[in-house]
């Protein structure tokens, strides 16, 4: 095993840049490390980082046999992934935030957190972590730097971004052309509720994170930059920053349709990104292409369009549920060099997960021996970090610097009643009415109670960084002369009988809504006019009349709740004529 990193000094193995250097010699001055690391991007540092970690138990080795170079991180039982209550947009206008986001005035908001900072990092590696959202060529990517005590942040930032030198050399560059990266700061902490923030400052554009060691509020890149911070940059530079999945969709005849997708967490985008269509579908030559899972960063192009990039280079996927049948892509993508984070574990060392099959596990997530009275094996938001080009189906256009025509917008929600199947918007200002009109029926990604309906407009309640009123404003400014925008869908894949049952098969199957959708925008599929939108008309998909059903009388609770929730934005809401 190689040796753990060693700490660099500063200057010399640090940056040219002096925003840089400065901004980092002010976090060691507040919280005192032992030492720093400048981390490289190289092999030899993540095997390192790995060494490191297995000695100290943060790591488990996985069966090498069967998983080679996967581990088991345990985390706190404590820590989750989200915390939307102590997760913070700091504006100098309490109004820039917007009711969708908890707000701190900036200067509250940095004594808060910097008094938790202080004197953190003793005893600890403060890493320094650059990073690029985005092709490394690509304009359309962003860069950022996240300075961190945890290596398993370290080295799940690696295979999530382009993390290191080239990351830095493009810091440095930009720099010197006045163009700023994000800074983040993060901090493990002690772990402990009571002393957890995650604040953000877009005007900035930086991110103080204290108190989690896993997920969107220790990998800053993710949710806090390519989101949050990313949301408001996009606003003011005239772009969308979204919580959506890319796919290509290569029909028979070899064209490809770029398909960007919304979901909430836990509702199936990483399976839909990473579809495998029925052999049936396969032997006509329909193929689905991945381009990524969680994030698209959408930019209109000289030609009227908008182009999508995917601004993360890894998955950070929930594990349970992931199986044979529901994503076979995943399961290939996260058989070696993989971190996971709460699974549980078989007998033989295997990573395992509620749905993956019958087998039954050892040890549950918190390396307990298994007892189905301690609730699941798994943690139901256990999640695998692995890197995007390990995917079979990895888009040859994923690493594309000017990014990929995007055809059709989707968006969906879980909805166990009322919602059909699929239905098209009427143009991009009904579009976006649906977007914003969103709901889903929780899950386990956040804190909370499970299965409560919950509006959450584009996927975004979560992420954006800025007042949902001025956001539906933005999405609705694209609608100019000139532009070629995509068409608009909804989409429900969990729609149940009146037994309770899943009217809809969903994983594979889902490529007949996908055709459908690309029959709409080539102009080839048929519809139906209702008030809510475009429906498949009768026999445009093999489905069956329960799933694609509009029932008016069901709609008009659900339109006035529509209008409760919008109401909450008040005066910023457009006034714009969306029915
Ligand atoms: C995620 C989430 O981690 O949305 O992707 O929670
Ligand atoms: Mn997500």
């Amino acid at each position: 095993m190689n040796a753990r990193p060693r700490p660099q000094a500063m200057p010399a193995a640090g940056s040219r840049l002096a925003a840089l250097n400065d901004w980092v010699a002010e976090v060691a001055a507040l919280t005192r490390p032992d030492r720093i690391h400048w981390c490289d991007g190289s092999d030899a540092e993540y095997a390192a980082l790995l060494a490191g970690m297995l000695d100290d138990g943060t790591l488990v080795a996985l069966n090498q046999d069967t998983h080679p170079g996967c581990y088991l991180h345990r985390s706190h039982p404590e820590d989750v992934a989200r915390v939307e209550h102590l997760t913070f947009v700091c504006t100098r206008e309490r109004d820039d935030a917007g009711p969708n986001n908890h707000w701190m005035a900036p200067a509250d908001a940095h004594a808060q957190v910097d008094a938790l900072f202080d004197g953190c990092m003793r005893g600890r590696t403060l890493y320094v972590v650059p990073y690029c959202m985005g092709p490394i060529d690509s304009p359309l990517a962003r860069c950022g730097v996240e300075i961190t005590d945890s290596p398993y942040v370290v080295a799940n930032m690696r295979l999530m971004t382009r993390m290191g030198a080239d990351a830095l050399a493009r810091i440095e560059r930009e720099g010197a052309q006045g163009t700023p990266f994000v800074r983040g700061l993060h901090s493990t902490g002690e772990l402990d509720p009571a002393r957890r923030y995650i604040m953000h400052f877009p005007e900035e554009l930086s991110i103080k994170s204290y108190g989690s060691g896993y997920g969107g509020n220790a990998l800053l890149g993710k949710k806090c930059h390519a989101l949050r911070i990313a949301s408001w940059q996009a606003r003011q530079e005239g772009w969308l920053a979204e919580h959506m999945l890319i796919l290509g969709l290569e029909t028979p005849h070899g064209d490809t349709h770029y398909i960007a997708a919304a979901f909430p967490s836990a509702c199936g985008k990483t399976n839909l990104a990473m579809l495998i269509p029925p052999q049936a579908y396969r032997e006509q030559g329909w193929k689905v292409w991945t381009v990524g899972d969680d994030i698209a960063w959408l930019h209109p192009g000289a030609d009227g369009r908008l182009w999508a990039i995917n601004p993360e280079a890894g998955y950070f996927g929930v594990a349970p549920g992931t199986s044979a049948k529901t994503n076979p892509n995943a399961l290939a993508t996260i058989a070696r060099d993989t971190i996971f984070t709460n699974v549980a574990v078989t007998a033989d060392n295997q990573p395992w997960w509620e749905g993956l099959d019958e087998r039954v596990p050892a040890l549950d997530w918190q390396g307990r021996p298994y007892d189905p009275a301690n609730g699941p094996a798994a943690h139901p938001n256990a999640r695998f970090t692995v890197n995007a080009r390990q995917c079979p189906s990895w888009s040859p256009h994923a690493e594309d610097a000017q990014g990929v025509p995007i055809s059709a917008i989707v968006f969906g929600g879980r909805r166990s009643t009322l919602v059909p199947l699929v239905y098209e918007a009427r143009d991009w200002a009904h579009g976006v009415f649906v977007g914003a009109s969103m709901a889903s029926e929780t899950t386990a990604a956040a804190t909370g109670q499970v299965g409560v309906l919950r509006r959450d407009p584009m996927a975004m309640k979560p992420f954006c960084g800025y007042h949902f009123g001025d956001y539906f404003a933005h999405w609705l400014s694209f609608d100019r002369p000139g532009a070629r925008l995509p068409t608009v869908f909804h989409v429900n894949w969990f729609r149940k009988g009146a037994d309770g049952r899943f009217l809809w098969p969903g994983f594979g199957e889902n490529i007949r809504v996908l055709e459908w959708i690309v029959g709409r925008v080539e102009g080839g599929a048929q519809a139906e006019d209702t008030p809510i939108g475009r429906l498949p008309a009768a026999g445009a998909i093999d489905a069956s009349d329960a799933i694609l059903r509009y029932e008016h009388a069901d709609w008009i609770g659900e339109q006035a709740d529509v209008d409760r929730a919008l109401a909450e934005y008040g005066e910023r809401l457009p006034a714009h004529a969306w029915r």
